[in-house]
This record gives structure tokens, C-alpha cells and sequence, in this order.
């Protein structure tokens, strides 16, 4: 018996040193030390030992089944430790590796022209209003002093929602509502960007889906020359040069007088050249005296009070300025010529 037991504890240590993961272990503690295990039934011969052998049989059998447990209970924490680095080692984030780069989009032309002529006019004191897409018939067309009958809100022209409903067809309406907010205070001095529809086919130079950004001062003593003065700043400012401009007689009904304002040629600087037509002048924008009438329906008084107005679309600013020959290259959103603009 001494010799089964000796044989078993030299087996078991080895087995238990062999082992290579927790399960396995638990197979050994079991196989060893379990109700059924080998111990249990070796010590199950003890009914033949010498009585007198017995107490030395079973405090090596003792010994022997302390130093398995120790033993298996060493290897279990080994085998845990183990397999905790190895855990640790596969989680590992090297944190130091270049991370994904996201896709970033780029701020649209149109856009960027839009604040850039934005930023002129905060320059110069100037604050920026925006206001409803759809529009009455009332703050689109009636304020503005474009009577019922005026070609201008003919069906054919306008997207219209209802009969006293419509997409926008310029942002004067925003003016009217910025007036009438302001409860006669004065100076007005704002801008307004934003979309604006024409019931148009699209060509090179056309698209029924626009912007456009308007302008208007009113306060005591505003004459032609503040218009001027402003607008030749402005226009200096956008094209990043000093520039000539002149302003020729027109028609708006919502101005009086009206003018459009044209600038020496930034291709040629006014010798004459294709982008000017060989005229030396390009045309940027209309503007004009608002009209009384539009004065009166903002809530001012046009005894005491003038003011000056000005719209310009910032398609056609973007095409002088960058040289591009097609306004619907803005709208079809070819990532090639939109990528151009990336450091706008
Ligand atoms: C153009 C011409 C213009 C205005 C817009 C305006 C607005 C109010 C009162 C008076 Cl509330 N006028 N706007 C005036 C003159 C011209 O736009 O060619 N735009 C692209």
C-alpha cells in the first residue's frame, strides 16, 4: 500500500505539472483528490493493512493529499496568472498607431462666398437677417411695391403653393419683416443671403434654385453717395483689389431711382477682354433708393427717413471671382470642381 500510495503522489505531481489549462487541472483534482478519486480508493484498502501499520499508512496518505492540494492549488494560480497576461497581451491597443481618417467634406462654393461676403459688410456694421423660404404674396411681392398686375408675379415666373403662397423670389421679404420688427428705430443697416426660386429653364448662366444676398440701410440723410461709397468698398474688399466703378440708370420697383453697378474688368483691369465682352465693365449688382412706398409698409416714415438697398447673386460673384464659366456646375455637385475650392 505504501508503495501505491509513494506511486501516486510521484504521478500526480508530475500530471499536475503537466497540466496546461484550468480545465484540465479541474480534471486532475478530481481524478486525484475526488469522492471517487484514486486516493479515496487506494485508502479503501486499509481494512487489509496491519492494524499497527495503519496510523503510518494513514498519515502518509495525509501528507500525500496535503501536497496535492498545494501543489494543484500552485498550478491553478499559474495557470491563472498565465492565462491573464495573455489576456492582457491580446487587448493590448497600441495607441500610438495613425488613427482612421472620417471623410471630411468641404465648405461649398456658394457657401463660402456667401460668408465671405458676410464678413465685408459685419465689417462695415452691417448685421445679417435671414428669414422664411415660403412666402406670402403680401412680404414677397405687395410691400415691395410690385402691384397685382405686375408682370413680375405672374404665375408662369413663380413657384407658387397657393394663391397667396410662394417660395421666395428674392430676399426682400426678409427686409420688409426686419423693418417692420424694428418698429420705426432707425439706422437699419442689414444684410440678407439666402435661397431664392425663379420658375426658370436651366442654362449656363440660369437656375431655378438660387441665392441671392440683399442689402439695406435706412436712417436720416442716406443719399446715393452712402450707396456708393459701401458698395465700392465692398466691392474692393471681395475682389481683394482697388477697382473703379460706375452706376447706370435702371429699373426696380422696389428702388427710386434704381441703378445697376458695374466694376472695372478683374480679367483685364479695363483694357477689354472676354470675360467684360471688351467693354472694360462688368456688372455686379443692382441697388437703388428704396422707394417710399416700401418705406411706408416697413413702418417708416419717407418724409423724414431715406435709405438705400442692393441685391447681388453670390453664383455669379463666385464665377467672376474664380473664373467659372457654368452656373450649374454649382448645383450637380461633382466632387472634382467641388474639391477645388477646399482651402475656401
Ligand atoms: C439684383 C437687384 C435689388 C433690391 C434688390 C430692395 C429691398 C428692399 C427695398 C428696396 Cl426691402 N430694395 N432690394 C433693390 C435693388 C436691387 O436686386 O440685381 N439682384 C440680383
Amino acid at each position: 500500500m505504501r508503495d501505491r500510495l509513494e506511486a501516486l503522489r510521484e504521478e500526480a505531481a508530475s500530471s499536475i505539472q503537466a497540466a496546461e489549462s484550468l480545465e484540465q487541472l479541474k480534471e486532475l483534482r478530481i481524478k486525484y483528490l475526488g469522492k471517487k478519486g484514486e486516493l479515496t480508493s487506494i485508502l479503501r484498502g486499509m481494512k487489509d493493512v496491519a492494524p499497527e501499520e495503519r496510523p503510518v499508512i494513514g498519515g502518509l496518505a495525509n501528507e500525500i493529499r496535503s501536497a496535492m492540494e498545494k501543489q494543484l492549488d500552485e498550478k491553478e494560480s499559474d495557470l491563472q496568472e498565465a492565462a491573464l497576461k495573455a489576456r492582457l497581451k491580446e487587448e493590448t491597443i497600441d495607441v500610438t498607431l495613425p488613427g482612421k481618417q472620417a471623410p471630411l467634406g468641404t465648405i461649398h462654393p456658394i457657401q463660402a462666398v456667401i460668408e465671405q461676403i458676410e464678413d465685408i459688410f459685419i465689417g462695415m456694421g452691417f448685421e445679417v437677417a435671414e428669414g422664411p423660404e415660403v412666402e406670402s404674396d403680401y412680404y414677397n411681392f405687395e410691400a415691395l411695391n410690385l402691384p397685382k398686375e405686375h408682370p413680375a408675379r405672374d404665375m408662369q415666373d413663380s413657384f407658387y403653393i397657393t394663391p397667396e403662397i410662394l417660395l421666395r423670389t428674392h430676399t426682400s421679404p426678409v427686409q420688409v419683416r426686419t423693418m417692420e420688427a424694428k418698429e420705426g428705430q432707425v439706422p437699419v443697416k442689414i444684410i440678407c443671403p439666402g435661397k431664392v426660386y425663379r420658375r426658370d429653364d436651366d442654362d449656363a448662366t440660369h437656375s431655378h434654385q438660387f441665392t441671392q444676398v440683399e442689402g439695406l440701410v435706412v436712417d436720416r440723410g442716406i443719399s446715393m453717395s452712402e450707396l456708393n461709397g459701401i458698395l465700392l468698398s465692398f466691392a474692393e474688399q471681395f475682389f481683394g483689389m482697388e477697382l473703379e466703378t460706375r452706376l447706370r440708370p435702371s429699373y426696380f420697383p422696389f428702388t427710386e431711382p434704381s441703378v445697376e453697378m458695374d466694376i472695372s474688368c478683374v480679367m483685364c483691369g479695363g483694357k477689354g477682354c472676354r470675360v467684360c465682352k471688351q467693354t472694360g465693365w462688368i456688372e455686379i449688382l443692382g441697388a437703388g433708393m428704396v422707394h417710399p412706398r416700401v418705406l411706408e409698409h416697413g413702418g417708416y416714415n419717407a418724409e423724414r427717413y431715406t435709405g438705400f438697398a442692393f441685391g447681388m447673386g453670390p453664383e455669379r460673384m463666385a464665377m467672376l471671382k474664380y473664373g467659372i464659366d457654368d452656373i450649374r456646375h454649382f448645383y450637380t455637385n461633382d466632387l472634382r470642381f467641388l474639391r477645388q475650392f477646399k482651402t475656401l
